[in-house]
């Protein structure tokens, strides 16, 4: 039995070429085995067998140029399966059919109880409300008895189910009644639901009441030294027993039995993290008094910041909305680990605090719609509502509560609000009217924050005075009675209800909204005062207040000493502390790796892109995806490769990789896609390796610095490559591309459709001609603009060597374009591979006449502008030049500046020579340096080449034409640059001006044009 294997439906596409065959005669090959690799002009796929069996023969060979149907090669064995993309799903449908169909049959059901309900419930005539809400009370009446009866009976989710039938049923018979998303301004979970804590209340007091003091005595003591050094007090202060309930009692951290939880500290509340940590025996006296002094070695950062505690602080979160969505994306990506088998499911939780006024970023709220519908069970937020930013209250007029609880419900979070503390819940007990409940509801922020400002009698007047019923529920309580009264996120009880709650909670993200008091205990010049946030010195008797209010054992002297306290190691205090920790597996926050490096695979897998194209043209982003074809080829890279794309896959030509290795959708694919017939149809699956993020590229930066960070959070390296467009790289996320830094992320950023020219078309918004740029402010980020294939690939290789074998803390931004043209082979020479990575080599010598010699420094594809620049020269001009490829100026730059250093501090020794230095000073004649990018790009360098230097680049707005014209426009063809070589030549004296002249006449060039950033 033979079978012939045909070209598949590949789209669009006609005679495409065959660029690889993958097996070859007497090959026992499988079902989907790759075969041979297709190129169109814009992406590559290979294509899989749908037989099994021994090659017979192959009946085709490299560059053919192949349409669908046609012959690919001959097979003996078995005989083809029927209709395989069918089959395949259906293969996978049935339980989710199963699914579908069970929710029918609910759906039916639920039908069936709606048709008894609508025959229960009497239909009234339909009466236009007189002004008054409540029409007929005693019916009322009737229905909320009824409901009582169903809450005791059959408890309160039928009771939900009842209301929800009614809700809908109204809505369906016209009613335009909106089921609200909000619930009174009360806890979610009722004093009788309450979980109560373990713990040992007592203690637990105790030891928070130390850690307020030592990160309170923390702060003070710095600024004492030296007012400029700051701090916060009031955040951590606000926040101290939300933190505290989660690490007695919740947060495990990673040891080697489980995984650990991941905590996204609040920035601001850094202090208190390490007051902890000073308990904890972790750091010492000393090392508190160098919080924020890091110059030396051994100081404590002003914020989390792993770089510069990398064995302390895991998550950068001080730039306010960074930390929340990157937590989300960091739960997406344990989901995304565990599904494809990487990760063992070990039900750890991603916890992420932040700020009410940081609610107001929209990166934190804004992808809580992807965490809902990704079902991130395993996220937890948790909001620190103490009503305050920085500057006053976040909603005065409002509720912040309120407001953050419509959103988070509406995108289908788990929402459970924290408000009132236990000593509230006597009062809501006796509220049988539900007055104060509607008292609780009309007080806005504004009013809550003067409450706990001014006292006691002031909410005696202002909060039960509005009714007389409320004054009269309170007139037994003194006015410290009534201060008392505390708020949820300052009750370890409802803290730790709250928390147990979120734990339980399955198929959805839960947010704790929790209220706190900002500044809480820091007395009259700091508790819920406007001025609060800033507050970083505490006067003696704001500092006697607190150590009375928090019964502190110290001495007045101490007190006035801001000694920090410590209680002895075998204390009740710190045993119980130590223990508590003991239990959950180990201290937080902790960064550790211990994760296996990853074999760098072998040159010939690159050995491909090294070799000449020939007459065919092709872009760099052609080439990379090339490249990443035959990396999934290698068995130790392949599962580690994550590939980010934000909707534009097409785009770069990547669409092969959804056949491939799929798109990662933790619900499979519940449907047969419009395009199933064809080889590159969009593949949902839940082991799926792309990352497809639709169209956020906050959301791709996260997911990428989630991946290329693994090797701390999960020990396992993942291999991230993120392509963007590059103008919504650096230039949209750069803030992120710096928490990555921070986040000692590794992996790849790749700015593809690079180029302020290169891009045609597109235009102002889209031409970028300054993401080299922006990527050299990072100081850990490599970046490269590589023209030909070999660079590109020697640069690739050279980062999965670094990152993965070597475990080094640095990431790659490389450039790609869309550019097609023909890219030579690797040169011989040796030195080649050395300067692609340190950033330029001598791509080739013109030397015919040695008379007068220029050398031309080109980067990205304004190199191949200097070729032929180059070779104008030359023939019409008799001039000699060397044409330099840069692939970097950053690094070229980096090298030299350090250099430079050593020269200057070693006054006394031989001074050595950077690299530019090394490559052009024995060379003759002026430097043209250009590329693609603004002038800045090349002055990197200007200092440091010992020559009359002349940088040009694409300053300026982009704009849309041909690539022609618009390298005209920026002065970047080889026009421009032969005319402005023959200038630079004459400037130098080398040659007479008559030759700049003539070119100027020759080419056309308006001296008169105005400068493009003018234009
Ligand atoms: C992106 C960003 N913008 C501004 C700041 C400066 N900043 C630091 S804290 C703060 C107010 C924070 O208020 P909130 O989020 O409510 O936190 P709280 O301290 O009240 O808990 C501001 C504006 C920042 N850190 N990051
Ligand atoms: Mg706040």
């Amino acid at each position: 039995m033979k079978n012939k294997l045909l070209v598949p439906d590949i789209g669009d596409f006609e005679k495409v070429e065959i660029i690889e065959i993958l097996v070859k005669t007497g090959d026992n090959i499988k079902k989907n085995d790759s075969v041979v690799t297709l190129e169109s002009d814009k992406s590559s796929v290979e294509v899989p067998s749908i037989y099994e069996g021994i090659v017979e023969s192959v009946d085709v060979k490299i560059g053919d140029k192949v349409s669908k149907g046609d012959l690919l090669i001959t097979l003996s064995g078995e005989k083809k399966s029927e209709d395989t993309s069918k089959k395949t799903v259906e293969e996978k449908i049935p339980p989710l059919t199963e699914k579908i169909i069970k929710e029918a049959e609910d759906t039916l059901v639920l039908k069936e109880e709606v048709k008894e309900n609508e025959k229960k419930i009497k239909r009234k005539e339909a009466m236009e409300p007189s002004g008054k809400e409540d029409i007929d009370p005693t019916e009322t009446k009737e229905w909320i008895e009824s409901l009582s009866a169903v809450l005791e009976n059959d408890g309160k989710k039928r009771a939900q189910f009842l209301i929800k039938q009614l809700i809908e049923h109204s809505y369906k018979e016209g009613s335009d009644l909106v089921l609200s998303r909000n619930t009174p301004y009360i806890n979610t979970i009722s004093p009788e639901e309450e979980v109560k804590s373990p713990g040992d209340q007592n203690i637990e007091r105790k030891i928070r009441s130390l850690i307020r003091w030592n990160a309170a005595a923390m702060v003070v003591r710095a600024n004492k030294k030296n007012p400029e050094l700051g701090g916060h007090i009031g955040t951590f202060a606000s926040a101290a027993t939300l933190y505290d309930v989660g690490m007695n009692h919740f947060w495990r951290a990673k040891n080697n039995k489980f995984g650990g939880d991941l905590i996204y500290f609040q920035g601001h509340s850094a202090p208190g993290m390490y007051a902890r940590a000073f308990l904890e025996g972790r750091l010492s006296e000393k090392q508190l008094d160098r919080f924020r002094q890091e110059v030396n070695p051994g100081g404590l950062s002003s914020y989390p910041h792993p770089w510069l505690m990398p064995e302390f602080w895991q998550f950068p979160t001080v730039s306010m909305g960074l930390g929340p969505i990157m937590s989300i994306y960091q739960a997406r990506f344990n989901k995304y680990l565990i599904n494809r088998g990487l990760l063992k499911d070990e039900g750890r939780k991603i916890w992420c605090f932040l700020g009410d006024g940081e609610t107001d970023e929209p990166e934190s709220l804004g992808a809580i719609g992807l965490a809902a519908r990704e079902k991130l069970d395993n996220l937890i937020f948790v909001v620190n509502c103490n009503l305050q930013r920085l500057d006053g209250p976040v909603r005065g007029n409002g509720k912040i509560i309120q407001e953050l609880e419509g959103i988070f419900r509406g995108a289908g979070w788990n929402v459970i609000k924290v408000i009132w503390g236990s000593y509230w819940d006597q009062l809501l007990e006796k509220d049988k009217t539900g007055l104060l409940i509607k008292r609780m509801g009309e007080a806005v922020d504004g009013e809550y924050q003067a409450f706990k400002a001014k006292g006691g009698a002031y909410v005696r007047e202002k909060f039960f005075g509005k009714y007389p019923e409320l004054l009269d529920m309170v007139s037994q309580m003194t006015d410290k009675d009534i201060w008392k009264l505390n708020r949820g996120g300052h009750d370890p009880h409802k803290v730790y209800a709250a928390y147990n709650s979120a734990m339980q909670n399955k198929g959805t993200p839960t947010v704790i909204l929790a209220k706190t008091i900002k500044g809480y205990g820091m007395g009259k010049s700091g508790e819920s005062m406007n001025t609060t946030h800033q507050q970083k010195k505490l006067g003696e008797e704001d500092l006697l207040y607190y150590r009375d209010r928090f019964d502190l054992p110290l001495t007045d002297e101490q007190v006035k000493n801001v000694e920090y306290y410590r209680p002895p190691p075998n204390s009740a205090e710190i045993k119980y502390l130590k223990e508590c920790r003991l239990k959950l597996g180990g201290n937080l926050p902790e960064r550790t790796s211990f994760a296996k490096s990853i074999k760098t695979p072998p040159v010939d897998i690159f050995s491909a892109m090294k070799e000449s194209t020939g007459k065919k043209e092709m872009s760099t982003t052609m080439i990379l995806v090339r490249m990443l074809t035959s990396l999934l080829r290698d068995k130790n890279v392949a599962p580690r490769l994550v590939p980010i794309i934000p909707d534009e896959a097409r785009t770069f030509g990547m669409e092969g990789f959804f056949q491939k290795i799929g798109i990662y959708a933790h619900e499979g694919q519940k449907y047969e896609p419009v395009d199933s017939e064809q080889l590159s149809s969009y593949r949902e699956d839940v082991k799926g390796q792309v990352l497809e993020e639709g169209i956020t590229e906050a959301g791709a930066m996260s997911s990428w610095i989630a991946a290329g960070t693994s090797y701390s959070n999960h020990d396992i390296s993942m291999i991230p490559i993120y392509i963007f467009y590059s103008m919504f790289g650096f230039q949209r996320t750069g803030d992120f591309a710096w928490a990555a830094g921070d986040n000692q992320t590794r992996g790849f950023l790749i700015g593809a459709t690079a180029g302020r020219t290169t891009l045609a078309g597109e235009g102002l918004q889209h031409g970028d001609g300054h993401s080299h740029i922006m990527s050299s402010v990072i100081p850990n980020c490599k970046s490269y603009d590589p023209t030909f294939g070999y660079e590109l690939a020697t640069i690739f290789r050279e980062g999965l060597r670094r990152m993965y074998e070597k475990q080094e803390n640095i990431f790659y931004y490389i450039t790609t374009m869309n550019e097609n043209y023909s890219h030579p082979s690797m040169p011989k020479d040796k030195n080649v591979e050395k300067g692609i990575l340190k950033g330029m080599y001598l791509f080739k010598e013109f030397e015919k006449y040695k008379k007068t010699k220029i050398q031309l420094l080109g980067s990205g594809t304004i190199l191949r502008e200097m070729i032929a620049a180059a070779e104008i020269l030359q023939k019409d001009y008799k001039i000699d030049s060397n044409v330099w490829s840069v692939t970097s100026f950053n690094e070229l730059r980096k090298e030299a500046i350090e250099v430079e250093r050593y020269n200057l501090l070693n006054p006394d020794k031989k001074p050595k020579q950077n690299y530019i230095e090394e490559c052009l000073s024995t060379t003759e004649g002026p430097v043209v340096s250009a590329s693609d990018y603004m002038r800045l790009n090349s002055d990197q360098i200007r200092p440091f080449v010992r020559k009359s230097f002349y940088s040009f680049g694409t300053d300026g707005y982009g704009r849309s034409d041909t690539r022609k014209n618009l390298r005209k426009f920026f002065e970047v063809d080889k026009e421009h640059i032969v005319t402005y070589s023959l200038s630079v030549l004459a400037k130098e004296q080398l040659i007479p001006s008559k030759y700049a002249e003539d070119a100027i006449k020759k080419y056309n060039i308006d001296p008169e044009k105005p400068i493009p950033t003018k234009l």
